[in-house]
């Protein structure tokens, strides 16, 4: 299963473990992206912190490994790239299947390389809830019917859990307890992840010059030190 990851939720170890499940798969392997291909309209978080919080997730499923393949190369992690990198790490014999989210399926012809990708690989295509099941079956019969691809839809349980909601609930204070493995939630919260970036109190104050505040450096203000842990600065505080 390749992905952002950004963060791992529920919907991805969900999907994963049905597709196992209903494919006899021996292994799912997680791949989180170093550079998504398709996703140049906000920045990214650091691959480190992304495959970190996938190996997580996944510890605790025998049958789940992560792969660090697209994250140790430069450029974008075509799909393509991947599948060839994976058959020469694990053997060209072995039976590959993408997973995949269902919207996937309906821009796969965008991708690098498509038609090679579609012989190299089947596709498990995880239906998300609220998705349209006719379009997504007219181009799983296109695919098969010009291309020869191998396009298997699975349905897994609704879980309307996505990586955006994620982000978005931890920058503005909501829970996400539930909706990703508690190890991911507090390796969000112990890395700060999604907080919205608070500005220093440098980028805060205005210009010093004609502020009539100007100071020597023996007479650094207050906030120029480090501050005291809370419970101190409360007890000192007049
Ligand atoms: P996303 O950024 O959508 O992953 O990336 C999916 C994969 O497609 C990555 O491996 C990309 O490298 C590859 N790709 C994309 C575009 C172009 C090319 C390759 C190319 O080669 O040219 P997310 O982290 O958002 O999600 C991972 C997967 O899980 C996705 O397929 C997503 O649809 C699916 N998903 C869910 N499935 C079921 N229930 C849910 C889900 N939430 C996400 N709740």
């Amino acid at each position: 299963m390749g992905g952002t990851f950004d963060p791992i939720h529920y919907g991805h170890l969900v999907a994963a473990e049905e597709a196992r499940h209903d494919f006899q798969l021996d292994l799912v392997l997680f791949v989180p992206s170093g550079q998504p291909p398709h996703k140049t309209d906000r920045a990214i978080t650091a691959a480190k912190h992304r495959y970190l919080m996938t190996v997580l997730a996944t510890l605790t499923n025998p049958h789940f490994a992560v792969s660090r393949v697209d994250i140790d190369r430069p450029g974008p992690s075509y799909t393509i790239d991947t599948i060839e990198l994976l058959r020469q790490q694990y053997g060209p014999d072995e039976e590959y299947f993408f997973i995949s989210g269902a919207d996937a399926i309906l821009e796969l012809l965008t991708w690098k390389e498509p038609e090679r990708l579609l012989g190299l690989c089947e596709f498990i295509a995880a239906t998300r809830p609220g998705f349209p099941l006719t379009a997504l079956s007219e181009t799983v019969g296109q695919l098969g019917e010009q291309y020869g691809a191998r396009v298997h839809v699975l349905t897994v349980p609704a879980l309307a859990i996505s990586s955006t909601d994620v982000r978005q609930r931890v920058a503005s204070g909501r829970p996400i307890r539930y909706l990703v493995p508690e190890t991911v939630l507090y390796y969000i919260e112990k890395n700060g992840l999604y907080r919205p970036r608070v500005p220093s109190p440098a980028e805060e104050a205005p210009p010093l010059e004609g502020r009539g505040d100007e100071f020597t450096a023996d007479e650094a203000p207050a906030d120029e030190v480090p501050a005291p842990a809370p419970s101190a600065a409360r007890g000192d505080a007049p």
